[in-house]
């Protein structure tokens, strides 16, 4: 296997992110990306073998039982492009199944430079797959990654892991039109979804109890403190999940025990907390079939096929750009 990687420039982007987010006045909050420095992205490692966690299990079954009939589904000579490469687990099944018929060009796209040279390492041995990952945002990666296929090639975008529920609101369903923009009519998107679950189930899933998905949550701290020598204090800030009926989206919070103030010097900023306040770090919405279908018209795709994990309620779409 070939690889490289395409690296980006240093950017102080967190600092401008958690002042906005900060500064927010109704509700304070953090852009959930920045939960995958490289202890984020060990918990969430963690979290994906937890009990409670079902997600990433049902996802992988779903792959390892129906890569090949996926892949034979698809255009083909086809471009891997892959939006958060994860560990590769997941991605390794396809690009093995793609393999009996297709030597690969495979574009990871991850803003994490940790998590896009472990994902290198974890392919290797797949002598039929060129990697060139892009630590880029995912829009910007995948226009790059679009900007390198020869005629004739089609372009696979994999969104897997449920990612696409962390935007928030309209955000998923624009994300979505927009990223229609850098394909063309034949190109393939297979994207990864949780779906509607009771809450009983939900929020142990979110609030396991070993303390992992608290660890997750509270680390977007303790990496602001790293990387911007701010001082939350890490024991006046607890988790919280909740379950937003409305948005049908599991919410995790960080909550103010006391009345406190956070400093960055750096920025030569404060920020002041009320008891009970919370930050708002994270929205992981769950999707019903009928919302799925009604996703893939309003954003320029034709539902194709889809595999379902009924055990954990986990949907595998794949849509062909219209
Ligand atoms: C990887 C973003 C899909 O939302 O379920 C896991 C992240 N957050 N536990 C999710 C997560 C808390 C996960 N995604």
């Amino acid at each position: 296997m070939q690889s490289q990687l395409v690296p980006n420039l240093p950017s102080i982007q967190i600092a401008t992110d958690v002042c906005a987010g900060l500064n927010q006045p109704q509700q304070k909050q953090l852009p959930s990306k920045y939960l995958y420095d490289a202890v984020g992205s060990a918990l969430f490692e963690v979290i994906c073998a937890l009990p409670e966690y079902g997600l990433t299990r049902a996802e992988e079954r779903i792959l390892r039982q129906h890569a090949n009939e996926i892949v034979d589904q698809l255009p083909r000579p086809v471009v891997v492009a892959e939006l958060g490469s994860g560990t590769g687990r997941k991605t390794r099944l396809l690009l093995e199944a793609l393999s009996r018929w297709q030597s690969t060009w495979y574009h990871p796209i991850e803003i994490s430079p940790t998590a896009l040279a472990e994902l290198r390492r974890e392919l290797r041995d797949i002598n039929s797959v060129s990697v060139v990952g892009f630590e880029r945002e995912y829009l910007d990666g995948l226009r790059e990654a679009a900007a390198r296929r020869v005629q004739g090639e089609h372009l696979l975008v994999l969104f897997l892991g449920s990612t696409l529920g962390n935007f928030d609101g309209d955000a998923g369903a624009e994300f979505l039109r927009v990223l229609r923009t850098i394909l063309q009519p034949g190109d393939s998107l297979l994207l990864g979804t949780d779906l509607i679950k009771p809450v009983n189930v939900l929020i142990p899933a979110y609030d396991d109890s070993l303390g992992v998905t608290a660890a997750f949550n509270r680390n977007l701290l303790a990496r602001i403190n790293r990387e911007l020598r701010a001082d939350f204090d890490l024991s006046q800030f607890e988790h919280v999940a909740l379950f937003n009926k409305e948005l049908q989206s599991v919410e995790m919070h960080l909550r103010s025990r006391t009345r406190q103030t956070v400093t960055i010097p750096d920025s030569a900023v404060s920020f002041h907390f009320e008891p009970q306040e919370t930050i708002w770090t994270e929205s992981s919405h769950k999707y019903s079939q009928e919302e799925l279908v009604r996703l893939a018209h309003h954003s320029g795709f034709t539902p194709r096929s889809q595999w379902v994990e009924p055990s954990w309620g986990f949907a595998e779409n794949l849509w062909i750009a219209a």
